[in-house]
């Protein structure tokens, strides 16, 4: 435990409250119940790690069998498995629950507030993440992963064309896992409107708190797109519908229309959080505030908005309508200012300021250097005459990984380092950094650089193995040495962690002179993360000498809140205190939703619907015990759910 001497203004007896009223049980029940946002981003940020280690260790099996042209190490079946299971775990696995284990844990510190908004909703956003993730990965060693690639194509995706029951397990996995992504995106919505400490105005709202409230506006308008997809696959393969069945009046591209309408946000929605991290390393490392604040708040809203028109560019190769294409290639094409736009700002924040090299900000080269490579090819892409050209090979997979490695992996590497003082009050270990940095940006780059090559020369993606004669054998050997070398990065990336854990140096409040809330209370912060709720006076509270004293001095009564569980609700513009509210205790419920939601999809899976049907009716009773008005006890959170 952390010995916190009393801050001034507050004292030893509301202290003593707050411990007390904010203690959870330490017992195994503790550990299941527990809604504490801190400890449920922990366990996005492991859970999403594990599945992360998963689906690496998938493409290091891919990168292993095509080192060499003709190799018999996987067979085709297998190896459609574990490129479907490597995609679909990376981007909805992975990518998305990390960032949003980095939301979890931050927001409520960096706004001042105690908790989200709705901690009991944050927990079950866990548990169904975590069964969600269990329920798909569990389908490989069986043999019955999802197998037709992560965009999983109608007609492939049918019955007839793919019996079993991969894509079954494909459908009702993402719809499942995907209660937990819009559950985490109200939360964080409503969190960052409501509960923002008092003062800080929407102008004084931390860069990384907006890239959050985007990606989740954006979650909300996208995911409708996909669920109903995956509906209406179930639907066509166990009951019989025609959705996407030509044969019978059904269309194979409405199937990729819904997808794309999801899927190119989601592009956004995973590279928006890592963009919200360079915003809030860069402060530290150059002692000044990211170069226009208002401008890249600007262009967060218009990448969330563009984001959404330019779907078909996944379609070029379809047999659209002409006019579609030069629309949908000028919005493409469009959507690079904004982005443009950000990369401008932190080059002159970097610029202006002066540089503290460390290894966070190694990551946040990394990522712009790897980033705007993605983003040239990219911008290749809009043009469609390119895009028919190379459209399903190898350069395809270059590019994305670009995009997707340096948008989320580099910025998440430095998000890592930067926090991990925070989260488990102890400093890492610069030199070991440094080693896992060049071995991961050289491991990337040599890994993916060869495949715009190789790709080019006609190699297509998704295929098990290739004759020798084409040639492209080399650079495959160069991809694959490239893998293991970024393999034995992350590996010390793992390693530092542990070794901070294990051995580092206790870390200070506030070790990088950074200039956001969390940083102003101790590492790791306690239950209730402040003694005395901040008032902010400026975009840099750390730094601003009047909110610094106000977390302590000038403390009132209305600010520290010792009587009960509560946090401070506040005005949605400016911030202005509007009451205190008391937040929930620790509850099993949400666990419990979440395994019926489990034995639920389980038995739709197997299709053994009677079991289905008793499990609806739990989940229908669970919801309802845990909506039931418990009387005026301090159990509700801002609102009941
Ligand atoms: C860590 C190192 C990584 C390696 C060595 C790697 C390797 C590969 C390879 C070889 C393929 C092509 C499979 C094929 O078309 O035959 C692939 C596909 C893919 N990768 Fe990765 N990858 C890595 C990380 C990532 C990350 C971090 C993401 C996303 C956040 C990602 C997302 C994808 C997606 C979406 C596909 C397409 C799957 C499909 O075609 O359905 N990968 N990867
Ligand atoms: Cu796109």
């Amino acid at each position: 435990m952390v010995t916190t001497s009393t801050p001034p203004g507050v004292s030893r007896v509301d202290l003593a409250r707050l411990t007390e009223h904010w203690a959870e049980p330490r017992s195994l029940r503790g550990w299941f119940s527990t809604v504490d946002h801190k400890r449920i981003g922990r366990r996005y940020l492991v859970t999403a790690g594990v599945f992360f280690v998963l689906a690496g260790l998938s493409a290091l099996a891919m990168r292993t069998q095509l080192a060499r042209p003709e190799a018999g190490l996987l067979s085709p079946e297998e190896y459609n498995q574990l490129f479907t299971m490597h995609g679909t775990a990376m981007i909805f696995l992975f990518a998305t629950p990390m960032l949003f284990g980095f939301g979890n844990y931050l927001v409520p510190l960096m706004i001042g507030a105690r908790d989200m908004a709705f901690p009991r909703l944050n927990a079950f956003g866990y548990w169904v993440f975590l069964f969600a993730g269990l329920f798909m990965w569990a389908s490989l060693p069986f043999g019955a992963a999802p197998n037709s690639g992560w965009f999983a194509y109608a007609p492939l995706n049918s019955e007839q064309h793919n019996p079993g029951l991969h894509m079954d397990v494909y459908a009702l996995g993402l719809l499942f896992l995907g209660i937990s992504t819009t559950a985490a995106s109200i939360n964080f919505i409503v969190t960052a409107l409501k509960l923002r400490a008092p003062g800080m105005s929407l102008n004084r709202v931390p860069l990384f708190v907006w890239a959050i409230v985007a990606t989740a506006f954006m979650v909300i308008f996208a995911l409708p797109a996909l669920n109903l997809d995956n509906a209406m696959l179930f639907l066509d393969r166990r009951f019989d519908t025609h959705f996407f069945d030509p044969s019978a009046g059904g269309n194979v591209l409405l199937w990729q229309h819904l997808f794309w309408i999801f899927g190119h946000p989601d592009v956004y929605i995973i590279v928006m959080p890592g963009l919200g991290i360079v915003s809030a390393v860069l402060p530290a490392f150059t002692r000044r505030g990211v170069v226009g604040y208002p401008l890249i708040v600007l262009s967060i809203v218009a990448i969330a908005i563009i984001s959404f028109g330019v779907w078909v560019h996944h379609m070029f190769a379809t047999g659209l309508p002409q006019l579609s294409y030069s629309f949908f290639s000028a919005a493409s094409t469009i959507i690079t200012i904004p982005s443009g736009l950000q990369i401008f700002a932190w080059l002159a924040t970097m610029l202006l300021g002066r540089l503290i090299i460390r290894v966070p900000l190694l990551f946040v080269v990394g990522f712009i250097v790897t980033f705007v490579l993605g983003g040239v090819t990219g911008t290749m892409f809009a043009l469609t005459a390119f895009d028919q050209q190379v459209t399903d090979t190898y350069f395809v997979v270059a590019h994305f990984h670009y995009v997707l490695i340096g948008g989320a992996v580099f910025p998440m590497l430095a998000g890592i380092y930067y926090w991990l003082p925070k989260i488990t009050g102890r400093m890492y270990h610069e030199g070991l950094g440094r080693w896992a940095f060049w071995l991961v940006f050289a491991g990337m780059h040599v890994t993916f650089f060869p495949m715009h090559l190789y790709g080019l020369f006609g190699m297509p993606r998704r295929v098990y193995t290739y004759a020798s004669e084409p040639g492209w054998g080399g650079w495959n050997l160069v991809s694959t040495i490239g893998s293991y070398v970024l393999a034995l990065g992350l590996l010390l990336v793992l390693v530092g962690v542990v070794h901070a854990v294990r051995r580092g140096r206790p870390a200070p409040p506030d070790p990088w002179r950074a200039d956001t809330l969390e940083w102003a209370t101790t590492s790791p912060p306690e239950p209730y993360n402040f003694p005395v709720l901040p008032r902010v006076h400026s975009l840099h509270p750390v730094w601003d000498e009047r909110t610094a004293e106000s977390t302590g001095e000038g403390a009132t009564a209305d600010r520290i809140l010792s009587e009960g569980r509560n946090t401070l609700l506040t005005s949605e513009l400016d911030a202005r205190v509007e009451r205190p509210v008391p937040m929930p205790e620790s509850t099993l419920k949400p666990l419990v939703l979440a395994a019926a939601l489990l034995v639920l999809f389980a038995a739709l899976l197997v299709a053994w619907y009677p079991v289905a049907a008793v499990a609806a009716v739990v989940v229908a009773a669970t919801i309802a015990v845990w909506l039931w008005p418990a009387g005026p006890s301090r159990t509700s959170g801002v609102a009941t759910p």
